[in-house]
């Protein structure tokens, strides 16, 4: 891994702009698998013995079969399921969340802080206004089912932009959730194409039970990463003040942090 250091520490000593430059274009992701910009193959805590040795076997393959191929696969129209399941937390008891509910969300707002060039709020408006991307792709829940859909959202890294950029010490963005869920990924699945703020599934709005107003997408990864119902998002160089530190709920309670599929 000495060599995957180098590499992390030469792209965290890059200057903000390249940062920034490789949020804004899509070439960009070439560039990021390219020079290890992507700062992982491992995660950022590692368990011990031979599980931990089995979550750095996962992510490192994992990213490593991508540098050939770094999109999900995408679906056509015809292979999309025709009731994508409501999974989890489906209607979130509180009141604030509630309140937003009753009012279409036209009052919701997405704080976007932490180590970005001009910490902001975004409302859905906002987000509808970003670049947009939809793609049809399989979500596989680790409890034993998949489905596909059709998602529609801002891409995370249009969000960021819309921020400033990220700063150079950016390592991980965390997001949590109306029901205190939280999970965070790396910058490699931050700057993802297919990575997206979704407020849309299969044409419409997305429903409560999916997470409105707005839910991640991250492809590569398992269900309980795609967080739902979101509250804020922020962008960090440690997960160490999170939770119990492991850089996610799930992963606070065993799963592994990278749930790559
Ligand atoms: N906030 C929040 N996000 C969540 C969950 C949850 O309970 N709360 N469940 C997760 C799990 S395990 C899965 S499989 C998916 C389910 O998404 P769906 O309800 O759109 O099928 O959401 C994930 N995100
Ligand atoms: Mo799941």
């Amino acid at each position: 891994m000495r060599k995957t250091e180098d590499r992390v520490s030469r792209a965290l000593s890059s200057p903000p702009i390249s940062r920034r430059r490789l949020l804004t274009s899509l070439p960009a992701l070439g560039g990021v698998l390219a020079t290890g910009c992507a700062d992982t193959l491992v995660p950022p805590t590692i368990r011990g013995g031979l599980v931990g040795a089995a979550d750095v076997l996962t992510m490192s393959t994992t990213r490593w079969l991508m540098s050939d191929q770094p999109l999900a696969r995408e679906y056509a129209p015809a292979d999309i399921s025709p009731n994508f399941p409501t999974w989890g937390q489906t209607n979130p008891d509180d009141e604030e969340y509630q309140r937003h509910l009753s009012e279409g969300f036209a009052n919701w707002r997405l704080p976007v802080t932490g180590l970005v060039q001009r910490p902001r709020s975004f409302s859905l408006d906002d987000l509808k206004q970003l670049p947009a991307r939809t793609q049809i792709t399989a979500h596989v829940c680790e409890q034993g089912w998949s489905a596909i859909g059709e998602w529609t959202g801002a891409p995370l890294a249009q969000v960021l932009e819309a921020a400033g950029g990220v700063r150079a010490e950016a390592r991980y963005v965390v997001f949590t959730a109306v029901d205190r869920w939280y999970e965070s990924i790396d910058m490699f699945d931050v700057v993802h194409p297919q990575t997206l703020l979704a407020y849309g599934l299969n044409g419409t709005t997305l429903p409560v039970g999916n997470g409105a107003p707005v839910r991640l997408r991250v492809e590569r990864q398992c269900g309980y990463k795609n967080i739902k119902f979101l509250k804020s998002i922020e962008v960090v160089d440690s997960l160490a003040g999170f939770g119990r530190g492991t850089g996610g709920l799930s992963s606070d309670y065993g799963f592994h942090w990278y749930g790559g599929v």
